[in-house]
């Protein structure tokens, strides 16, 4: 395990989840669906509609199962054990280099405690932050890859994509293009 890694507690990484045809196969079929664009990158969201402005999910956001066409992967994810639950949501980010994500914890009350993340595409780092010392840890990830959040790496850090052209990893600086992602999350309905 990379040694920044075994920094956050609860954090798995898995490189190398799908193949490249796999990769591939994924990304062609995300790519013929309608991207919604009402953020500054584009998303698409299957199983719950998550409310950027309310920062939440509820029944009333229900959009159907997952299509057909992520439903095996998701539960693939759950028989190979990452999962607890077979996932019941999953957003898709597209993010053009240049693009990023704020840092955040997923929203605590909506998801359950296991978020995984698959990137296709490019590489790109996502900073931990931890946030009691506000500790950051740098984490490639590279296409293919799963990270999944769990325990205190899913509820005491926040994670974000700083919005730039390229990283800088150990000295190395990592060009960034077209970065894809699926995160797949369980949905906890309040009642
Ligand atoms: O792009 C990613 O890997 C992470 C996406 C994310 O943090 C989110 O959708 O909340």
């Amino acid at each position: 395990m990379p040694s920044a890694i075994a920094e956050i507690p609860g954090l798995t990484y898995s490189p190398d989840y799908l193949n490249s045809d796999e990769q591939a196969q994924l990304l062609t079929l995300i790519d013929q669906q309608t991207w919604l664009t009402d953020l500054k990158r584009r998303v698409q969201h299957y199983g719950y509609r998550y409310d950027y402005k309310t920062r939440k999910v509820d029944e009333n956001f229900y959009l159907g199962p997952l299509p057909e066409w992520l439903t095996p992967l998701a539960k693939r994810l759950h028989t190979d054990g990452y999962i607890a639950d077979a996932p019941d949501q999953a957003i898709i980010n597209e993010y053009e280099a240049g693009q990023g994500i704020a840092r955040h914890v997923d929203c605590i009350p909506c998801f359950g405690d296991t978020i995984i993340s698959l990137s296709l595409g490019s590489a790109c780092v996502m900073v931990y932050t931890e946030i009691a010392t506000q500790h950051e840890v740098p984490i490639l990830l590279t296409p293919g890859s799963l990270v999944v959040m769990q325990g205190k790496s899913r509820y005491d850090w926040m994670h974000a994509i700083p919005a730039r052209k390229s990283d800088v990893l150990h000295g190395q600086v990592i060009k960034r293009g077209r970065r894809v992602s699926v995160t797949f999350r369980k949905v906890i309905l309040q009642h």
